[in-house]
């Protein structure tokens, strides 16, 4: 019996020594440890050994039980590090290797061009508005001294909704719905960037669909005076001391007197090409005192509050600055015509 405990001691431990995986281990647990196994089955001869040569045996058994669930637990081991080291060699990431690189992308021009306006303008005081684009023709025409059938309503020629909503044409319903949330105490100091809407042409110069930004300071005692000098900071610092300004009497109904403020073509240097039609100005921008009736209709005393308002076109205003001869590169989104743009190349 002793004997065959021996045998099948160096029998398991040679398999272990050669157990070529987890399984396989697994396998030599059951079939010598196991209930059914050859170890139990010597045991069960113990009934006939001398009293004397049974604890012997009994500790033998033992012993060669433990030193093969010792062997299968060492070579156990061994298995699972090759299996971690494996696993770590095929999961092994190259950490010198380059990164890819990300493409970032970039402000569109005209919105560049609205953030520097912005920023010009929070720097004098005046604070950032908004406005619906779907107006009511409320706001958009009666509020500004357009009454319905007023002549003046053809000079923006709308996208109508119902009879009394539309497509804003201009940015000036701001001004009357900031005055209105004023109820009638300035002093008011504005600036509203949006999108508005005609039915004009498209051309060089013109888009069916653009940005204006609107321009309301109402406080007392605001003269024309401190509209030009407004509008001279506004130019000097978007297009530096050399480019020419002239201001031109105009009309809008909602202002009064009413100006147009051109700038000195700078596709041409002021010579005329066909951005400027030939004359050598571009005009930017309209404005003027804001008119009493505007003023009243909003709530505020049109004999102690004055005003002054503009609205300009800021694609107009890139174009001059940024030299781009047609208004449509903004709208037709050519990456070739964009990237010229870009401040990370
Ligand atoms: C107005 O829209 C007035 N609301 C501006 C104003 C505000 C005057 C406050 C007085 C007081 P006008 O239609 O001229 O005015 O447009 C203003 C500017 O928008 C123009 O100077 C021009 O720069 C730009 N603009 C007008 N029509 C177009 C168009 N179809 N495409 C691109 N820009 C345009």
């Amino acid at each position: 019996m002793q004997e065959r405990l021996k045998e099948l001691q160096t029998e398991a431990l040679e398999k272990i020594s050669t157990a070529a995986d987890l399984k396989e281990l697994n396998d030599i647990r059951v079939s010598y440890l196991g209930k059914k196994g050859p170890i139990t089955e010597v045991l069960k001869g113990m009934g006939k050994l001398s009293a004397e040569e049974r604890p012997k045996m009994g500790a033998l058994a033992n012993e060669v039980r433990d030193s093969i669930a010792a062997g299968i637990e060492q070579k156990q081991k061994h298995h699972e590090e090759a299996a971690v080291k494996q696993k770590l060699a095929a999961e092994k990431i190259d950490v010198t290797l380059p990164g890819r690189p990300v493409k970032t992308g970039n402000h569109h021009p005209l919105t560049r061009i609205i953030e520097e306006i912005e920023d010009l303008f929070i720097g004098m005081g005046y604070t950032v508005a908004e406005g619906p684009e779907v107006e009511k023709d409320y706001y958009n025409f009666e509020a500004l001294n357009l009454p319905k059938g007023h002549p003046a309503r053809d000079m923006q020629d709308s996208f109508y909704i119902t009879e009394e909503i539309l497509l804003r044409t201009h940015t000036s319903p701001v001004q009357a719905r900031t005055m209105e949330k004023h109820e009638g105490k300035g002093p008011v100091k504005i600036i509203c960037p949006g999108k508005v809407y005609r039915r004009d042409n498209d051309d060089a110069t013109h888009s069916h669909q653009f940005m204006q930004i609107e321009g309301l300071v109402v406080d007392e005692n605001i003269r024309m005076t401190d509209l030009k000098g407004t509008l001279e900071v506004f130019a000097k610092k978007m297009f530096g001391d050399d480019r020419e300004i002239r201001l031109r009497p105009s009309f809008f109904p909602f202002t009064e007197p009413s100006v147009e403020m051109d700038i000195s073509c700078k596709i041409c240097g002021g010579k005329g090409c066909s951005v400027c039609k030939g004359t050598g100005w571009i005009e930017i921008l309209g404005a003027g005192m804001v008119h009493p009736n505007v003023l009243e209709m909003a709530g505020f005393d049109s004999k102690k509050y004055t005003g002054f308002a503009f609205g300009m076109g800021p694609e107009r205003i890139a174009m001059l600055k940024y030299g781009v001869d047609d208004i449509r590169h903004f709208y037709t989104n050519d990456v070739r015509f964009l990237k010229q743009f870009s401040i990370h190349e």
